[in-house]
Order: structure tokens, then C-alpha cells, then sequence
């Protein structure tokens, strides 16, 4: 039996969103403070699917819910009571839940940052905000101290750093536009800077869940998804030099499928094998009418049962890795417009693939 023969599509696309999702990670970020300083509205404001307003969390402790939301890679951990006068009541549980979450073997389930948050209005740190900073960076957490409705400094954050002296970094973030007296508006501000903060914090197999999961910085998705088809590209090359008959060019089509489906997940797109498969159609019905499109197509048809009479064709390595390139970059290209369209939130997958099999049908005419 030869290479060829061994290739089942469905097993293709099944592999290809396994690896995705587990490259992805699931990142956990806990989230703490007094009531009312704009939690919930700070969590809406950064990630995608309005997390904080759907649905009451699942409670963790008295104090504490978990929010999380389907196909997004991200957990938020909302605590709040630590201006009570019991708050030690309150520390002391989340440090059990802590302490047993950073346990596991499994390094997704830990909490990876925390965000305290401060309102600049309230110009003072409370005492339950400084224990919770040194639980947290006792157990190795890094806390991001976030000074939430900014308007006016005063000299706050200076403030916030000397009585905090642990975190991280101190953040002025104002998650909404605010309208004041007199039609003076003011944009909302310092998100962008937490999530840079944020990302170079967390740890480095969790940094594409939180990539995925924010909505605030397109660039960062297409940086992170750049490196993906850098990595693919170098992987056909290789494929597409080994000498074996008629099945390099379907040894290169796997590293496709996962090369769409690695993007796919760190946009932050829900994606299942339905999904990736309605994609890879918009490859063939858009690149077919290339030259090295029709070889790369025929190798992916062969693999669909139904068109399984189509011939597979060989393919060189430098081919390979123009193609593998041309439609990662197309891809990313297609993603990045309909998330800034979107305002960072995800497309439906409808939009994507047709988005999708315009741009490569655009390919297909440059390269005629
Ligand atoms: N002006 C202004 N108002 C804000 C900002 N962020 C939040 N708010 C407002 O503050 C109020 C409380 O915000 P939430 O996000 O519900 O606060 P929370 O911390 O989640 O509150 P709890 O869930 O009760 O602990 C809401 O009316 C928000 O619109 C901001 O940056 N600027
Ligand atoms: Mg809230």
C-alpha cells in the first residue's frame, strides 16, 4: 500500500483541529475587585462574545464566578468582597482555589494573571487589594494592577505602584466612551496597552489562547498567525523535495489543512471539523484555476471520497511553499478584514468562506 492510499480526508481535518486546539492552550485570567469599578465592562470591552453579561458564571466560591463561553479559549475568574470588612474570609478561599488549580499537572488549567482593579475615582488601595497582590505573587501569579474609569491621574498610578510594589505594571484603562457635561467626549483608552501588558505576562503556552480571545489588537492575531504559515511553508518545502511518487503533493496537503486550521484558532474563530472542511472547499472552488492550484485540487479532491477519480500530481518543493504561503496569506489577509469589520468579534462561518474563496479566486486570476 502506498502513502496515498493511507490518506483519509476526515482523518486529515480531524488531526489538523486537534493540533489547533491544543497549540491554542485555554488561558485563565482571575479578575478582582471592589464592586462597581467596571469589571464586567472592562471583560466586554477586551474579549470577544461579551463575556461578563451572558449568563450569571458558575460559582467557584462565595465571592468568586467562572465565566467561560464556547469555543472561546478563556476563563475569568470575577472576585469581588475584598473591601469587606471579612475580606481575609474571601482571601483565604480564593488562595485554596488557587493553590489547587496551579497544582495540576495540567498547565491550562491554571490561573496564569490576575487584574486587580482599581477605580482612579476612588484614589485609594484597600487593604484586601494588597493582601490578594501578595497571595497572588506568592504563588508566582503575575498581577497587572488595572485603574479602571480613568480620567484624571493626579498622580494615582505613581500611587498605586508604591503601595503595590509587586505588580507587574499599572494600567489606566477607560473601557467605555464617556460623554461629560457640555458634549465633551472621551474615547476609551488603555485597552490596547493592558492587553500588550497582559500578553507579555502570561505564560508562553497560553499567549495564542489570550491572542485569540482579545479583540482589541487584530495585529497581534496576524503576527502570531504569520509565524503559523512561516512554519507550514518550511514543512512543504521539505515535503515537496522527498522524491516519492505521486504522493508529495498530497504529503504537503496535511500541512495545509493544519496550516488553516492553526490560523483559524488563533483569530479566534469557533472552529470544528465542519468548519475547516467548508474552508478548504473555498481553497479548491477559489485557487482551481491555477496551474499549481489545479495540483494542489486534485490532490484534496482525491481525498474526498466522491471525487476520489481525480488524479494526484507531484509537485517541487519551491512550489510547495509558494502555495502554502499564498494561501496562508490570503487566509490571514481575509480574517483580518472581516474581524476589523466586526469590531473584533468573530465572523459566521458563512462569511469567512465566502470571504475566503473570493480572495483565492482573485489568486487564481493573478496567477493565470
Ligand atoms: N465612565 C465610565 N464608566 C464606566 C467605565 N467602566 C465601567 N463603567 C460603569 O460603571 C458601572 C459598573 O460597571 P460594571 O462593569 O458593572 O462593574 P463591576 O465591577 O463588574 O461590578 P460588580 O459586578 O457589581 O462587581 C457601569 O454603569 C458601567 O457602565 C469607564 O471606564 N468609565
Ligand atoms: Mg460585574
Amino acid at each position: 500500500m502506498t502513502v496515498v492510499e493511507d490518506f483519509n480526508f476526515e482523518d486529515v481535518v480531524k488531526k489538523a483541529l486537534n493540533e489547533a486546539l491544543k497549540e491554542r492552550g485555554h488561558v485563565n485570567i482571575l479578575i478582582a475587585g471592589k464592586t462597581g469599578v467596571g469589571k464586567s465592562t472592562l471583560v466586554n470591552a477586551v474579549f470577544q462574545g461579551n463575556f461578563a453579561i451572558t449568563g450569571q458564571g458558575r460559582p467557584v466560591s462565595k465571592e468568586t464566578r467562572e465565566y467561560k463561553k464556547e469555543g472561546i479559549p478563556l476563563s475569568i475568574f470575577d472576585t469581588r468582597g475584598l473591601e469587606m470588612a471579612d475580606f481575609s474570609e474571601t482571601l483565604r478561599e480564593l488562595e485554596t482555589r488557587v493553590r489547587e488549580r496551579n497544582r495540576s499537572n495540567d498547565s491550562n488549567q491554571h490561573i496564569h494573571v490576575a487584574w486587580v482593579c482599581i477605580s482612579e475615582g476612588s484614589r485609594r488601595v484597600e487593604r484586601g487589594e494588597e493582601e490578594l497582590v501578595k497571595m497572588l505573587e506568592d504563588r508566582n501569579i503575575p498581577v497587572i494592577a488595572v485603574i479602571t474609569k480613568a480620567n484624571a491621574d493626579k498622580g494615582f498610578r505613581t500611587e498605586v505602584i508604591k503601595l503595590l510594589p509587586t505588580v507587574r505594571n499599572a494600567v489606566r484603562v477607560r473601557a467605555i466612551v464617556e460623554e461629560l457635561d457640555g458634549g465633551i467626549i472621551l474615547p476609551s483608552m488603555g485597552l490596547d496597552d493592558l492587553v500588550e501588558v497582559t500578553r507579555q505576562v502570561v505564560p508562553e503556552g497560553v499567549k495564542r489562547a489570550f491572542t485569540a480571545a482579545q479583540k482589541i489588537d487584530i495585529e497581534l492575531k496576524k503576527t502570531q498567525s504569520r509565524l503559523i504559515v512561516t512554519g507550514a511553508a518550511t514543512s512543504a518545502a521539505v515535503m515537496g523535495a522527498i522524491p516519492i511518487p505521486h504522493s508529495d503533493a498530497i504529503a504537503i496537503v496535511p500541512i495545509q489543512v493544519g496550516m488553516l486550521a492553526g490560523i483559524s484558532a488563533t483569530f479566534g474563530l469557533s472552529i470544528d471539523q465542519s468548519f475547516i472542511t467548508t474552508i478548504i472547499g473555498s481553497v479548491i472552488a477559489g485557487v482551481g484555476g491555477t496551474f499549481a492550484g489545479r495540483t494542489i485540487v486534485a490532490s484534496l479532491l482525491k481525498m474526498i471520497p466522491v471525487a476520489g477519480s481525480v488524479a494526484g500530481g507531484t509537485i517541487a518543493g519551491v512550489t510547495a511553499a509558494l502555495l502554502t504561503t499564498t494561501i496562508g496569506e490570503a487566509y490571514i489577509r481575509v480574517l483580518v478584514m472581516l474581524f476589523t469589520q466586526n469590531n473584533g468579534e468573530q465572523p459566521t462561518p458563512t462569511q469567512v468562506a465566502d470571504a475566503f474563496k473570493k480572495e483565492c479566486s482573485q489568486l487564481a486570476i493573478r496567477g493565470n
